[in-house]
């Protein structure tokens, strides 16, 4: 059945395995990107003992390929948790990392949590080694705002999956804004984008940065459905329209990628095939996604971007 999907599994799944870092129990969902020609994951590893050197937790490890499918990892954390307010009075999450470059500066947003809700945390690095952090810039529960790669009509730009934890008839659980802003850091015009609208994904729909093409906005997005063993991930795409990306102007109907194989089947979370983000590469015309399978370990699809954008355009 999975021939069908438009993301076709790598044969040699998973790429990133626990095993790969001395006593992990997880490496999963991965923030992604190009930095001088080499892929650069930000991997989460979840650690045995439950802290590492010290830091309790998981940590975000920065992971090099220079061919996109053998990565070396870092065994320094890449994301140290400041000792200063704001961030000493919240605490940490830095898992889910969404990656956005914006001329020579990648920024990177990820979640904070604990007793003041979930929400969204903003830094930035220039070279994948010295990281620094910028400031809070979402409210709970609003954990990992997903920012464009360029200002659009003078303005930065993001979408959100803000959260409601109780749903009711009048209120969807897992929707989708669009917001503004003139600094990266305040941020207003918030605007609905899209609610859950399709069977993958009816109890939640999630964001990554989207990727600019000449059709629009492309954003891979995350579903969630339920049935009786709990939630289910998958992954599905949107486009939105270049000027004026609160018009989404294309959708997959079908999902892209759902867990089908043992190692997205079974393991810490069942059934769960997740992504922070996408690589293109416009000359092959490929889209690679590096995604979390089971929140234990990281595996990689890859499909055609024009496929990909045509799918999204007939609504397939
Ligand atoms: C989401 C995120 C993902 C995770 C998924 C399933 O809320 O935290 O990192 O893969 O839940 O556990």
């Amino acid at each position: 059945m999975y021939e069908e999907y438009i993301l076709k599994r790598y044969p040699d799944n998973p790429i990133i395995k626990p095993e790969d870092f001395p006593g992990a129990e997880a490496i999963f969902n991965c923030g992604q990107t190009m930095y001088q020609e080499k892929t650069i994951l930000l991997v989460s590893v979840s650690h045995r003992s439950g802290h590492y050197r010290g830091k309790k937790g998981a940590t975000t490890h920065v992971a090099e390929s220079r061919d996109g499918i053998h990565f070396k990892i870092n065994s320094e954390p890449f994301l140290q948790i400041p000792d200063d307010e704001p961030y000493k009075s919240v605490d940490f999450h830095p898992i889910d990392t969404r990656i956005t470059k914006i001329e020579d500066t990648y920024y990177v947003i990820h979640p904070g949590c604990g007793a003041w809700g979930t929400f969204g945390i903003l830094g930035k690095t220039n070279d994948f080694k010295k990281h620094e952090y910028i400031e809070i810039i979402s409210l709970p529960d609003n954990r990992v705002p997903c920012l464009f790669p360029e200002k659009i009509n003078g303005k930065y730009v993001r979408v959100d999956r803000p959260y409601r934890v109780v749903p009711n008839e009048l209120h969807e659980f897992g929707n989708m804004w669009i917001s503004s802003s003139p600094d990266l850091i305040h941020w207003g015009c918030h605007r609905p984008l899209l609610k859950p609208y399709t069977g993958w994904g009816t109890t939640k729909i999630g964001p990554t940065p989207p990727i600019k093409t000449n059709e629009g906005w492309l954003m891979i997005i995350h579903g969630v459905s339920q049935s009786a063993s709990g939630f289910r991930y998958a992954l599905g795409a949107i486009l939105m329209d270049l000027e004026n990306p609160v018009k989404v102007i294309g959708k997959t109907q079908s999902f892209i990628l759902a867990p089908y194989e043992q190692y997205e089947l079974t393991g810490i979370v069942a059934n769960v095939v997740f992504s922070c983000g996408a690589i293109p590469d416009f000359a092959k015309d490929q889209i690679r996604v590096y995604y979390g399978a089971a929140d234990t370990c990281i595996g990689l699809a890859t499909g055609s971007l024009s496929e990909l954008i045509d799918a999204c355009k007939k609504e397939l």
